[in-house]
């Protein structure tokens, strides 16, 4: 089992709402698919953020969500006493109060460190909440890419903020390292629950989740990171993350950073990251 820090990373990158990034660490974004930082957000900010994730998580605006409020470990439908994996789509759209926070600062300057041949734009976020002593919370494995219409430039840098301390027990992100560089994507299904077709095709009318088949030279790497930390992964990487099996909550607020150009044609394909989104996939080219 292997652990993946980054003990260089920390607060003394931060100068306002800047978090410096070293040559050696975009290149191995660009590399890895991945990328581990301490200490990004202080516990100042992070408590401006708190009362909103909370306040999502427990069902406030679950009325006008629809299944942007949902379980990504269950199908639609399931009561929100039994959910495990919450999940709450693109806060700032139903509370636009958020648009702008903190977090998102610094995020969207690290997203243009990461990515200076374009323009990186803050695409989607959504808040995921394991609760305690849920051992079927999981995350099933996936490349982001294998959830979305396909596109000219699919650059992404997806961030995870810990609003929680995340490890191995409470279901922290797993990374499948080098899977970025697959030429192919894996195959995604949806969820067993899920009706999909004899050929493979998606209906996601049961369930939002896919999940790909695993291979037998699959490494799990895992990123635990205290509260305040970040981790970003790339649109190909094989990720996921397991069931919560302590007492404690894991909460993370995910914010995903993809080119300008490739955003306004999502858009255009009706496609905003929302489950209450009516896109045909049939029609979609993938
Ligand atoms: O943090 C997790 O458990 C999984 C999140 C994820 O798959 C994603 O943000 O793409």
């Amino acid at each position: 089992m292997q652990r993946i820090t980054n003990p260089t990373s920390g607060t003394h990158r931060r100068q306002d709402d800047t978090y410096r990034l070293t040559p050696e660490e975009v290149a191995a974004y660009r590399r890895d698919g991945y990328l581990v930082l301490h200490d990004v957000l202080t516990e100042e900010e992070l408590t401006t953020l708190d009362p909103w994730f909370d306040r999502f998580v427990a069902g406030a605006f679950a009325d006008e969500m629809g299944r942007d409020f949902c379980d990504m470990s269950q199908p639609y439908g399931t009561p929100l006493e039994q959910f495990q994996l919450v999940n709450a789509m693109l806060p700032s759209t139903y509370r636009p109060e958020l648009a702008g926070n903190i977090y998102h600062r610094i995020s969207q300057q690290i997203a243009d460190q990461l990515y200076p041949e374009g323009t990186a734009a803050l695409d989607y976020e959504q808040f995921l909440a394991k609760r305690p002593n849920q051992e079927r919370a999981e995350f099933a494995m996936h490349q982001d890419l294998g959830y979305w219409p396909k596109t000219g430039n699919t650059w992404t840098a997806t961030f995870s903020l810990a609003l929680s301390d995340s490890d191995i027990e409470n279901g922290c992100l797993q990374v499948v390292p080098g899977t970025n560089r697959e030429a192919e994507l894996r195959q995604h299904k949806p969820k067993d629950y899920g009706k999909g077709q004899a050929d493979g095709s998606v209906n996601r009318d049961d369930s939002h989740t896919l999940v790909i088949e695993s291979k037998a030279s699959d490494e799990v790497v895992y990123l635990p990171v205290k509260r305040g930390s970040l981790t970003i992964h790339d649109e190909r990487i094989v990720h996921g993350s397991g069931g919560n099996v302590s007492p404690q909550w894991r909460k993370t607020y995910v914010a995903a950073y993809r080119d300008a150009e490739t955003i306004r044609q999502e858009r255009a394909m009706g496609f905003t990251h929302s489950h209450n989104d009516t896109v045909d996939w049939s029609k979609v080219v993938r």
